[in-house]
């Protein structure tokens, strides 16, 4: 009996799955993979189910001889493991960043002589119902809001970009990448204070209020499935901010990041260029506590960001900030440094780590940019923020636009830099 293998990364079976197996029964026996949960949130939709339920659904097609686990994108150690005669896979990877897996998977097959079974995807109005019902219920508050906790147990680190409209929530919602043999997308959302300040024409003062920052995270939940992450300023009056962390849950945001300065709040990139108040540790752990009490859900999470670096009172300062905010129940913490570069974050984190194993580190690497994920994970990094490079890509490009059009008294000279809008418009979706 010849071997049949083919790979899953579904929640729900439909008739293109069936037509499939069915297909893949002609060639012999039929063996599934089900793509382990890591590896489906590299570059497919975030699970909704359990990877023994995803087992569960393909066995019980009755299609199936046995159903394995595939723990990585690519396919290098199932096929070796397997050896299959066969791989069979619907037509629709041919083109993106999935035609990667393609040659990954004909470059093993003809290691030995295998062959790949490539038939027709089965795309209708039942299959594309499936697949938007599987979208809104990623969208849908209890999903959203506890996956930034579900990303923190499955990712090394959780990269998370910012994002300040629907548009740039669509950029990082289906931005995906080949790169070097391996499939990336984001795992999260920063909705930063300056950048959604600054899409405004507003200076990051807490100036734009939380009820326009809510507008804001509408546009993007209303476009996105991903986690959000709000920045929250200072949290506000303690008052204030109770009710504002029971509407973000209700929202579905993933957590709220608080930092611990009072008074007028200016950007913490202007670092002592600027005058910046921190707030005593009673005060800012008092917010925290009150924070936490507040939140009706377990998923929902408070982080509390210290400024010391930034505010040059050194590590010693930041670290019992760090263990006082996590006494008081901070669900992880944010070091920020303005330094180019990273030794001193490297610092509090190893200082951190040598006491504290668990609670999860935040870092924004905006100023010591070289820096890459693997090295902050190495020293205990869980999440990295990339909190403002799409405002700063866009501005340049739209002020050289205006500038060039204004040169030429036309447009010709800046549509070599422009996208075609039939080419932005595939991003957004038909209702
Ligand atoms: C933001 O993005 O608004 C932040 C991060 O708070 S930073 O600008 O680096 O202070
Ligand atoms: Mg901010």
């Amino acid at each position: 009996m010849k071997k049949v293998y083919t790979c899953f990364c579904t929640d729900v079976i439909h008739e293109g799955h069936l037509n499939i197996l069915r297909e893949a029964n002609k060639y012999g026996e039929v063996i599934v993979g089900i793509l382990s949960d890591a590896a489906m949130i590299k570059f497919n939709r975030f699970p909704t189910i359990t990877m023994d339920e995803r087992k569960q659904i393909v066995s019980d097609t009755g299609l199936v001889s046995a159903v394995v686990i595939q723990d990585e994108i690519m396919y290098d150690k199932i096929i070796a493991e397997i050896r299959p005669d066969y791989v069979i896979h619907g037509d629709n990877w041919r083109d993106g960043p999935e035609s990667a897996i393609r040659s990954n998977v004909i470059e093993n097959l003809e290691k030995y002589g295998g062959e790949l079974v490539e038939i027709g995807y089965t795309y209708n109005e039942n299959v594309k119902k499936i697949d938007d019902n599987m979208r809104e219920k990623l969208a849908m508050p209890e999903y959203r809001r506890r996956r930034l906790r579900q990303l923190l147990r499955l990712c090394p680190v959780v990269k998370t970009i910012e994002v300040h409209s629907g548009l740039t929530g669509l950029i990082a919602e289906k931005t995906i990448v080949e790169h070097n043999g391996e499939l990336d997308q984001f795992d999260a959302m920063w909705l930063s204070s300056l950048c959604d300040s600054t899409a405004k024409g507003k200076p990051d003062i807490e100036l734009v209020d939380m009820s326009s920052r809510m507008r804001t995270i509408d546009d993007v939940m209303e476009v996105t499935t991903k986690p959000i992450i709000l920045d929250g300023d200072t949290g506000g009056l303690v008052e204030h901010f109770v009710y504002n962390v029971r509407t973000l849950e209700r929202m579905g945001v993933s957590a709220v990041i608080i930092e611990d300065k009072t008074g007028l709040k200016k950007n913490s990139l202007f670092g002592t260029e600027v005058v910046q108040t921190q707030d005593s540790v009673e005060n800012f752990c008092e917010k925290i506590r009150a924070g936490k009490n507040a939140q009706r859900t377990e998923e929902f999470m408070i982080i509390a960001r210290i400024e010391s670096l930034i505010l040059e009172k050194g590590q010693t300062d930041a670290l019992n900030r760090a263990f006082a905010y996590v006494d008081a129940g901070a669900d992880a913490i944010m070091i920020h440094s303005r330094k180019k570069s990273p030794d001193e974050i490297f610092a509090f984190c190893d200082r951190f780590r040598s006491k504290d194993r668990e609670t999860p580190i935040v870092v924004v690497p905006t100023s010591f940019n070289g820096v890459t994920e693997a090295e902050l994970a190495q020293h205990g990094v869980n999440i990295v923020i990339y909190a403002n490079q799409l405002t700063r890509s866009a501005f340049p490009a739209m002020q050289s636009t205006a500038v060039e059009i204004l040169k030429n008294h036309r447009a010709l000279e800046a549509e070599e830099r422009l996208m075609p809008f039939q080419e932005i418009i595939t991003l957004i979706d038909d209702m």
